[in-house]
């Protein structure tokens, strides 16, 4: 383990798990940022992936299963100065937590999300998530899962999101630096991190990404909304990781008139006259 303030030495996660990778990607990347560990906020949901709260040195939220993001929003919106990370699974991202998936790009407010893709339900015990593929057996899906997968990186470049990446727990110099331009994005950024499971997914193994990975290059036009999902959709033989997607749009802040100068709004003085007069064109 590299010397970092992020530190804490205790995890129950299972050696060889992404997770580890993930976890100190993220370590790295804060480093990098110059970030301090009372500046940042990492939130999770439940499942092994959000256990991340619990074993890094910052300020830490575990929330309901699928329920990651609202905490997550709710915290950035009040106090515009913490960097807000939510580190989550799949099943509770696009799962349980689908509905706050689609709705919070909509909403855009200034935070990260790194979804530790696995493809399965690892807490659980390895049933199929929203991202196992087809035909896939496990102990539930004794036939294999008959549903069609979902893309989560398609999805989010559909429902408008302005920063969405994917990347692979393996390459942690890759997804260090992805980590970094996804936190100095500017809005709701979201990074499906592909991660084995060692112990509940016997299909989607290291070698199996690692086999399967490229990086996306220069060639790339990161603006261009349609090669985008046209590379969001690769997935097989090659599946193409980095930045697929880029763009600056205005966040929630932006839109709402006294959140506009990004002041700290439990600093700000209350007047409740005024909240209610910002507030009508809400209700
Ligand atoms: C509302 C609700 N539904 C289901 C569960 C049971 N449950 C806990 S974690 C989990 C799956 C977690 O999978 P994922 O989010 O992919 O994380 P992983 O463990 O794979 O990292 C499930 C189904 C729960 N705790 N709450
Ligand atoms: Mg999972």
């Amino acid at each position: 383990m590299c010397d970092s303030s992020f530190n804490i030495s205790e995890t129950a996660w299972c050696p060889g798990c992404g997770d580890f990778d993930i976890i100190s990607s993220l370590k790295e990347a804060l480093e990098t940022l110059g970030k301090k560990p009372h500046e940042v906020l990492v939130v999770g949901g439940i499942g092994q992936a959000a256990k991340t709260p619990q074993y890094i040195n910052t300020n830490g939220f575990c929330g309901l299963h699928g329920r990651a993001l609202p905490p997550a929003v709710a915290a950035k919106i009040v106090n515009s100065r913490l960097t807000v990370i939510v580190n989550t699974g799949d099943g509770d991202s696009y799962g349980e937590g689908g509905n706050h998936f689609i709705h919070n790009i909509r909403r855009n407010v200034d935070i990260t999300h790194f979804v530790h893709n696995n493809q399965i339900y690892g807490l659980t015990k390895g049933q199929a998530s929203p991202t196992t593929d087809i035909s896939h057996i496990t102990d539930i899906q004794t036939a294999g899962t008959i549903h069609e997968p979902l893309n989560p990186v398609l999805l989010a470049i559909a429902a408008g999101a302005g920063f969405v990446a994917r990347a692979f727990s393996g390459d942690t110099k890759h997804l260090t630096s992805i980590m970094i331009e996804a936190i100095k994005y500017r809005g709701y950024s979201l990074v499906d991190i592909l991660q084995p499971c060692v112990s509940f997914n016997k299909v989607n193994t290291f070698q199996w990404y690692s086999k399967r990975v490229y990086k996306l290059d220069e060639s790339h036009d990161v603006t261009d909304r349609l090669k985008a999902m046209e590379k969001a959709m690769e997935w097989g033989e090659r599946i193409p990781i980095g930045i697929l997607y880029k763009k600056d749009k205005p966040v929630f802040n932006d839109k709402i008139e006294f959140l506009k100068d990004n002041q700290v709004l439990i600093e700000k003085e209350f007047h409740m006259e005024k909240v209610k007069s910002y507030l009508k064109d809400f209700v």
